[in-house]
């Protein structure tokens, strides 16, 4: 059988987090690694691996609890940034959806953006 991920354990209440947001679907809680002056995760409480299984009526309804969370967080209107990486290839850790939402500061641009492409081959 498949080893439950940490989101999952979080989920269940078997680890300890520190919630920001909850309702029946989603969670949205602390990172314990923040790149930012806030660093939240939001993930479903069902598993999904990751975005590419990810079910589209879900991310409707998710949607709409990561803007309640923006607004909560006071970020609605300074800012933020949404990122879910999706796969190995994305540096992806934890094989739970999750969103991460960072913001309370002008965030740097992503290298990536910077990269020349062309290097890359
Ligand atoms: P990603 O690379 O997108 O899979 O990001 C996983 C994030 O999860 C990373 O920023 C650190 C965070 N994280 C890992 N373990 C825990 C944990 O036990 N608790 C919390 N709150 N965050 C965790």
């Amino acid at each position: 059988m498949r080893e439950k991920t940490i989101f999952e354990r979080i989920v269940a209440g078997e680890l300890p987090c520190n919630k920001v947001l909850e309702d029946n679907d989603f969670l949205a809680f602390h990172d314990i690694h923040p790149r930012a002056p806030i660093h939240i995760l939001a993930i479903p409480k069902k598993h999904f691996k990751d975005f590419q299984e990810f079910d589209p009526e879900l991310m409707a309804k998710m949607t709409l609890f990561i803007q309640k969370l923006a607004v909560l967080l006071g970020l609605d209107k300074s800012g933020y940034r949404l990122i879910s990486n999706c796969g190995k290839n994305s540096g992806q850790e934890v094989f739970h959806l999750h969103f991460h939402i960072l913001g309370g500061f002008e965030l740097p641009k992503d290298k990536a953006e910077q990269a020349n492409p062309q290097a890359l081959f």
